[in-house]
């Protein structure tokens, strides 16, 4: 019996107060659904309408077994195409026929892509601090919870530092040039960055793997002097040194420093990273599953990505729902050049809500070896948790210099 699509919706929830899109797709089998991530979290509305408006009705239907064609016609299908609300709504579906797939093959979807490489995904997780020896307390406890791969950032004093208490702390009103709030200066950051690191070696040793995030706000010049003055640290790696719009200025990164690249959570166009990876200009690519469509292009890229000496680092931070976890988790069990995975611990509300949540033990990330992604979702649970006020429904506000102009955030 050919089992069809009867129904696509989004499930919009935030049990940690991020804000989720989830996609669930409902089969003319009954009892048999389907669960995927298009977790955009500064453009969930736009997203939701992309699958509910335009998805839903071009899909019902089809055969829920003919992934890869689903994938092909709607990714067409708006002619327009790529970008980060089209490929999250797709990737919603997409891992849902995954969901499906797999429950009907009775195997986890990891089985479906070629079975275990390795037994679990050794993890990655935050440190951060307002100062060198916050930092390192923190990493001491994530190391005395078994964690070896520690992401360590501190705020530069008074500024609106990444992966900082103060930038979550941003102020949320409409500025501009003249009135700059949220304040970061590329150079200060520059100079503060490596003391981290040495204060990290001496007080953290050399085996623990140290990783750090740019979040590509800094101009090349310096971007490329950062990763020279961290390179006697030995980093794991180093996130996201220049932005998307930057792709040229790689060549130079890579010639001045032997430090290891990681980039590409912002990607979601495939020519962002085909260049950079055919070339070797990073080691890692960072990757968000639902960025770039979901786990059909997601397997493709990291078959690429084996051919030169690429591995993966999938971006997994709060703004990923456990499905996209799950996505992530079967990916790292079944490729060969697995480097890393980033990880985001689920608190109580989110474990409550998604029976079936990857679990977490001795710094590596368990699958539930259950059939398709072996989670579901309590949806009377996720409407008790609605996405939080916010002026801007999630947009992130201005990060500007001294001087009033914006940079990336
Ligand atoms: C990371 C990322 C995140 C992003 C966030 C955007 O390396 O985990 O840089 O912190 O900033 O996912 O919503
Ligand atoms: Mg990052």
């Amino acid at each position: 019996m050919t089992v069809r699509i009867r129904n696509i919706r989004c499930i919009a929830t935030a049990p940690a107060g991020i804000r989720l899109v989830v996609v669930k797709v409902e089969t003319t089998d009954d009892g048999l659904h389907g669960l995927g991530c298009a977790t955009f979290t500064q453009r969930p509305l736009a997203v939701i309408e992309a699958v509910e408006k335009y998805l839903a009705p071009f899909l019902k239907g089809r055969n829920v077994n003919e992934i890869e064609d689903i994938w092909q016609s709607a990714y067409v299908s708006s002619y327009w195409r790529q970008g980060p609300v089209l490929n999250n709504a797709l990737s919603g579906v997409d891992m849902a026929l995954w969901d499906i797939k797999g429950k009907r093959a009775d195997m986890p979807v990891h089985e479906l892509l070629g079975g275990k490489c390795r037994m679990a995904a050794p993890v990655y997780v935050h440190a951060s601090g307002r100062e060198f020896k916050e930092v390192v307390d923190d990493a001491h406890e994530l190391i005395a919870q078994g964690f070896r791969h520690i992401r360590m950032q501190v705020e530069v004093p008074g500024q609106a530092t990444y992966g900082t208490e103060s930038d979550l702390q941003t102020h949320e009103t409409v500025d501009g040039p003249t009135a700059p709030q949220n304040v970061f200066e590329p150079a200060d950051y520059v100079r503060l960055a490596p003391k981290l690191f040495e204060y990290a070696r001496s007080h953290l040793g050399d085996e623990i793997e140290l990783l750090h995030d740019i979040h590509e706000r800094l101009p090349a010049p310096l971007a490329i002097q950062l990763s020279k003055d961290l390179e006697p640290f030995r980093l794991f790696f180093l996130e996201d040194a220049l932005p998307p719009e930057d792709i040229n200025s790689f060549r130079r990164l890579r010639a001045a420093s032997s430090i290891p690249i990681a980039m590409g959570e912002l990607f979601s166009n495939v020519n962002e990273y085909l260049p950079l990876i055919h070339e070797q200009l990073i080691d890692f690519i960072r990757v968000h599953l639902s960025d770039i469509g979901g786990l059909t292009p997601a397997r493709k890229l990291a078959a690429l990505c084996e051919y030169f000496g690429v591995r993966t680092a999938w971006h997994g931070p709060g703004d990923t729902s456990p499905i996209g976890h799950a996505a992530n988790l079967a990916l790292d069990l079944a490729v060969p050049n697995f480097g890393i995975q980033e990880f985001t611990r689920f608190n109580q509300a989110t474990l409550d809500m998604f029976p079936g949540c990857p679990e977490l033990r001795d710094g590596m990330l368990w699958s539930n070896d259950q059939s398709g992604w072996g989670i579901d979702i309590d949806e009377q649970l996720a409407s008790q948790f609605p996405y939080p006020d916010h002026p801007f429904n999630g947009a992130w506000p201005a990060i500007r210099r001294r001087d009033g102009s914006v940079i990336r955030p």
